[in-house]
Order: structure tokens, then C-alpha cells, then sequence
């Protein structure tokens, strides 16, 4: 079984994060994680405090497990959601779309395991110089909010020059995915797409569905002139996004068009004008399972893949 300095950093089984993707990372789908042995994490998004308190109440009462909240620095959130999980000092702390500096110390005070996510080599040198414990190396393929560089390319670049674990994610769907990051140099892996499907999931079916028939073409990315470039699954809202984007609209026009469009594709079901969303792995998810199935199969699978690693390294044929 694989286990790396992630699994002693965050006391899991398996090195095995799930994304704390806004309005899809509820504790449902978290506690199951966790309860899988892999870290389960709550997705804060643009949520209040209060409804973050009632997520990590509710973890507490469906795992004993370690587990982890997300938060989304473009969110008018930030603030309180960082007093709450320093008060209830949730074990581990994931951040995106933007540079936590200026908090890590005080979630440090309360030994807060904090991971930000980096999309390049100089936010990963920096989180690691301001008492980061670790870094999530995200690749272009991850579904949301992305930065530019592969996986494939950024992952090695960042696993060069700092001490602290890498974790890989944007792409990561499988054993290969998770031996590739591996062999990138990676001491983890997060997911987000498979996740979502799971059958311990709470999003409306119609979100999970669109992701099972995609293909791998089927994401797009909006939103690059607002400086916010977002993965999604192409749908009637995207041409409407590229239309507006084509025809010089403002940045205000664009984000007014974009608000409150994960929230209509998640909990109403509308996948034509919500934002559906997902990674470019998501043409490799074909069935709805529970999350320790999802879980399972990736570790079992995970010796065959090495095992053919191992008959290619000795010049043997294999299959
Ligand atoms: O954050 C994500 N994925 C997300 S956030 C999100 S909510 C949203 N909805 C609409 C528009 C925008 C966001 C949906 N998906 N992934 C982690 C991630 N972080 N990807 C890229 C980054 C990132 C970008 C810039 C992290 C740090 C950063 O720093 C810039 C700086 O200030 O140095």
C-alpha cells in the first residue's frame, strides 16, 4: 500500500485529498472521504461563517477522522471563516484563488495544518518560506478556478525547489493519475471531478449526469478577460459568456453574468445556464459510485500499474 509523509502530516491512510470545491464539498461528501482514509475537505466557496459552523458541526458528528475546509479567497468571507476554523480548530486548512500569507501564522498558532493551492513554482516558494505545510501543485486540467500549467509541467517544477510535500491535482482520475503525480515527484493527490461522481455527493443529479456524459472535450474555460478563468462544461451559458467576452463587454458585464451561476447549476439542476463545473478528466468518469469504492479502486489499481511500470523498466512485454 502507498502511503507517503502526507499520510503522517494529516494522520490519513491513503494520501488522498478531496478538492473543497464551493456548493459540491459539503460535509456529506467530506465525512466520506475522511471515513475512506483519504482527507475529506469542506468546500467554504462564498458561504458565510454560519453556514461553515453548521458543515463542521455536522463532520464532527459523521467522521472522527481528520478533515479539512477550503477557503476561497475571492470570497467577502475570508475573514470570519478563518476566525471560525481557528475557534473550532478544524485539523487542516486548503485555500484557493488567491495568496493566504498574511493568515498562516495565526492558523499556525493553533497547530492548523494549512495547505494553499499554487498555481506556479513562485507562490509554492513563498508559501513554503511563510510556514506553509505543504502545497497543492493544481494543473490547468482541475475543473473552476485555474491557472495556467499543466500538471504535467508544474508539479516537477515545484517539487525542485521546495522542501515541503507536493500534492498534485487537476487531472487525477485514477491509478495512473495517481502513480503519475507520483513519479512527477509528488508526495499526494487531490480530486475533485470523481468526486463529485459519487453517489455520497449531495449536487442535483443533473451536475453529476453532465460530468458522466462528457467527453474529452467537452470543458471549455470562460471568464479569462475578468482575470478569473473558470473550467466548466461547455452549455448555453458558455456561449453566452464567449459572446459577451467577444464583444468587448466590460469585466463588471462578464462577473454579472457569471454570479450566482454554480449555486443554479448545483442545487437547482440547471446545467443549460448554471456554471456545470468540472476537470478534463471528466471524459474518464462513466458511473456514479460511493466514494469508498471510488477510493478502493484507485489503491487496488494502483499495483497493476506498477506492475507494468516494472515489466517496462526490465525491457519486457507487458499485455
Ligand atoms: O480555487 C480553485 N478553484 C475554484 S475556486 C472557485 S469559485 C469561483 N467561481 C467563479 C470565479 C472564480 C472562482 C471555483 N473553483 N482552485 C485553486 C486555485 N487557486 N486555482 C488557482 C488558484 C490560485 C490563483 C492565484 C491560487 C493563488 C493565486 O494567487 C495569486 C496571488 O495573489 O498571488
Amino acid at each position: 500500500m502507498i502511503r507517503t509523509e502526507i499520510c503522517e502530516l494529516l494522520q490519513i491512510k491513503y494520501p488522498i485529498l478531496q478538492g473543497g470545491m464551493a456548493w459540491v464539498a459539503t460535509s456529506e461528501l467530506a465525512a466520506a472521504v475522511s471515513n475512506a482514509g483519504g482527507l475529506g475537505i469542506i468546500g467554504a466557496g462564498n458561504a458565510p461563517g454560519e453556514v461553515i459552523k453548521k458543515e463542521i458541526e455536522k463532520i464532527k458528528q459523521l467522521t472522527d477522522k481528520p478533515f479539512g475546509v477550503n477557503i476561497m479567497f475571492l470570497s467577502p468571507f475570508v475573514d470570519e471563516i478563518i476566525e471560525l476554523v481557528y475557534r473550532e480548530r478544524v485539523p487542516v486548512v486548503t485555500t484557493g484563488a488567491g495568496n493566504p500569507g498574511k493568515y498562516i501564522p495565526k492558523l499556525k498558532e493553533r497547530d492548523i495544518k494549512v495547505i494553499p493551492v499554487v498555481p506556479s513554482v513562485a507562490l509554492a516558494k513563498k508559501m513554503e518560506h511563510i510556514g506553509a505545510d505543504a502545497v497543492i501543485a493544481e494543473g490547468t486540467e482541475a475543473g473552476g478556478h485555474i491557472g495556467e500549467l499543466t500538471t504535467m509541467a508544474l508539479v516537477p517544477q515545484i517539487a525542485d525547489v521546495v522542501k515541503i510535500p507536493v500534492i498534485a491535482a487537476g487531472g487525477i482520475g485514477d491509478a495512473r493519475g495517481f502513480i503519475s503525480a507520483l513519479a512527477l515527484g509528488a508526495k499526494g493527490v487531490q480530486m475533485g471531478t470523481i468526486f463529485v461522481c459519487s453517489e455520497e455527493c449531495t449536487v442535483h443529479e443533473n451536475y453529476k449526469n453532465a460530468v458522466i456524459k462528457a467527453g474529452d472535450r467537452s470543458t471549455v474555460i470562460t471568464g479569462r478577460s475578468t482575470g478569473h478563468p473558470v473550467r466548466m462544461i461547455k452549455n448555453k451559458l458558455y456561449r453566452e459568456f464567449d459572446k459577451l467576452e467577444k464583444s468587448g463587454a466590460s469585466v463588471e458585464e462578464i462577473e454579472k453574468l457569471g454570479a450566482g451561476r454554480l449555486r443554479l447549476a448545483c442545487i437547482e439542476g440547471d446545467v443549460d445556464m448554471g456554471s456545470v463545473m468540472a476537470g478534463q478528466i471528466s471524459g474518464l468518469i462513466k458511473e456514479i459510485k460511493p466514494v469508498k469504492e471510488i477510493i478502493e479502486n484507485i489503491i487496488a489499481e494502483c499495483d497493476s500499474v506498477i506492475s507494468r511500470l516494472n515489466y517496462l523498466a526490465r525491457g519486457e512485454k507487458h499485455d
